[in-house]
């Protein structure tokens, strides 16, 4: 195996023997495999677009397959295998119907085009070298085709979760298939990969802006909530992963049962959408970030119910109470199978095991405040544009991302304490339980952390920043009050990251560390063209963002 996807990736370099997040090197290969044959799949379904021929169904398997090969998605050997022979059929069906129409194109086609194998044949294909990453043997070629695929990852999720909610867009489907190819393509030039990176940062924004159309358009305009993290004595359910479609069926089947839910990490923002507050068994949120989960899951006492990653490898006193559905999977754990002709997915299961099982153990009580999403903001518009000019408010810093385990992440919750009391943070993603439930009080009503929702939900703080930008009649995005330091984990930060790069945002400053899978050249394009550099300490970082 070799897998440098994320911020743990072993010495700063790559997993190559095991993974940091507890991936086995068979089902990293095996993830790889996934990815080489769906190569296959983007290949023809190209041609198939051309000529019409393409089916709805395909693009769903390609978003679903990216997906599935996030870091701490999926640790299922059997379901991916499924998958790979998913999309073995797929690409060889989609061969056939060109062939069939006369439409095939007559070339060399690659390993990753034809390749085919039975089941008892993946792991040794997939162990090959020719199907990892590593086969790129320059290295800053290497770094880019990992960039973007990454991103893709990424962006495939947030169209996923789109997509649950009828909301699809061809234009990204069309893109992903041509990026997937474009990195297997030797003719392209590091300049022409450069340029597909920030292309791929432009579709970061559509899907994001997609995902927020068909949450807000189903659930509402998220609104200032104040979100109970304390406990009632009912058994309960916690739910996990960013899902809204999943989260929402789960709350209709649970209404009237005497069983509670609560949300867990990403699913927080849950809370913040009108749709689900009419729910009275919907009691808040449970614990922190994903990391914690080890030892949340088991004073929860309930059932869990991961819709999207993060997983983390359980320990045997709460192992057999996690439920997986949609993209995710781990060995031994309960899987809920998807929609079937539009109807709701069945959750008898796990709430009849919730039903014999102890209401949560209490491990902090009170409230937090979210919901500070593009729509809210801008009610609260003359507000905030009051205190920015009377000086009240003098700079926001966006620190968007994700959480981890790493200690070196607590640079963020003294980073957040350390700030000047006239800032406010604007956050999404799992990066803000460093500091979402520290006091830190308000600027005249304003609260100083703002948070707008999920890591997708970064797409609200663009829009808020180019609402901004309107209001205060400014030419560009960087002459705005506001300073970028991102905390990433895995591939969706990825994408967030390069839809600020395509939104013109300089000088970001990501951490904990630098991305492994960044050559130093393609780091120095990136501190070159756009100031992106890496965090340092706590005080020389204010220092640098407000000197
Ligand atoms: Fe966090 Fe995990 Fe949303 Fe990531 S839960 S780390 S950025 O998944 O996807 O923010
Ligand atoms: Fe290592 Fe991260 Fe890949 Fe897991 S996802 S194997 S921790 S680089």
């Amino acid at each position: 195996m070799f897998c440098h996807q994320c911020q743990e990736a072993a010495k700063g370099t790559g997993c190559d023997v095991a993974g940091v997040c507890g991936k086995s090197s068979e089902v990293s290969n095996l993830q790889d495999l996934l990815i080489h044959v769906l190569k296959g799949v983007a290949e023809y379904n190209q041609q198939a677009r051309k000529a019409g021929l393409n089916r709805p169904e395909t693009d769903r398997l390609v978003m679903d397959s990216l997906f599935t090969t996030i870091t701490n998605a999926n640790f299922d050997d059997e379901s991916i295998s499924k998958r790979i022979e998913k999309v073995i059929t797929e690409r060889d069906a989609i061969k056939e119907t060109l062939q069939k129409e006369g439409k095939l194109e007559d070339k060399n086609y690659k390993d990753f085009a034809t390749w085919t194998g039975s089941r008892s044949e993946f792991a040794q294909k997939a162990a090959q070298p020719e199907v990892g990453i590593l086969a790129t043997e320059n290295e800053d070629v290497r770094s880019l085709r990992s960039l973007i695929l990454f991103g893709l990852k990424g962006m495939a999720a947030y169209a996923e979760h789109a997509d649950n909610l009828g909301h699809r867009s061809e234009e990204i489907s069309a893109f992903i298939e041509k990026a997937l190819v474009a990195i297997e393509d030797e003719t392209l030039s590091a300049d022409d990969l450069t340029a597909l990176t920030l292309e791929t940062g432009k579709y970061g924004v559509d899907v994001m802006a997609l995902l927020d159309e068909a949450n807000t358009s189903k659930y509402g305009n998220p609104e200032i909530t104040e979100v109970n993290i304390g406990v009632r004595n009912n058994p309960a359910i916690l739910v996990s992963g960013h899902d809204l479609k999943d989260f929402e069926e789960l709350l209709e089947q649970t209404e009237g049962t005497g069983v509670d839910v609560y949300t867990h990490s990403e699913m927080l923002p849950a809370n913040y959408y009108p749709a689900f507050k009419k729910y009275d068994h919907f009691v808040g949120n449970y614990g922190n970030a994903w990391w914690k989960q080890k030892e949340e899951f088991k004073s929860f006492n309930g059932p869990v119910l991961f819709t999207t990653n993060c997983i983390v490898p359980p320990s045997a006193d709460y192992a057999d109470r996690i439920y997986t559905t949609g993209a995710t999977g781990y060995p031994g754990f309960k899987h809920f199978e998807d929609r079937k002709d539009g109807k709701a997915k069945d959750f008898t299961e796990i709430i009849e095991h919730a039903k014999r099982l102890p209401a949560p153990t209490e491990i902090e009580k009170g409230k937090i405040v979210g919901g500070f999403a593009h729509n809210q903001v801008m009610q609260l518009a003359d507000k905030v544009v009051d205190a920015v000019k009377s000086g009240a408010i003098k700079q926001f810093f966006v620190m968007a991302g994700c959480d981890g385990r790493m200690k070196s992440r607590n640079y963020y919750t003294d980073f957040a304490k350390e700030l000047p009391q006239d800032t406010v943070i604007l956050t999404a993603g799992c990066a803000k339980y460093k500091y979402n439930k520290l006091d830190l009080g308000d600027i005249g009503g304003i609260p100083r952390v703002l948070d707008a929702g999920q890591c997708n939900d970064s797409y609200s703080l663009a829009v808020i920043a180019l609402k901004l930008k309107e209001v205060f009649e400014l030419n560009d995005i960087n002459d705005l009050p506001i300073s970028y330091n991102i905390a990433w984990y895995e591939q969706k930060a990825v994408i967030v990251l390069l839809a600020l790069l395509h939104l013109g945002v300089k000088n970001i400053k990501l951490g904990p560390t630098l991305p492994a899978f960044l050559s130093p050249n393609v780091a120095n394009v990136l501190v070159e063209n756009f100031g992106i550099n890496p965090i340092s300490t706590v005080e020389e970082d204010i220092e640098q963002f407000l000197g």
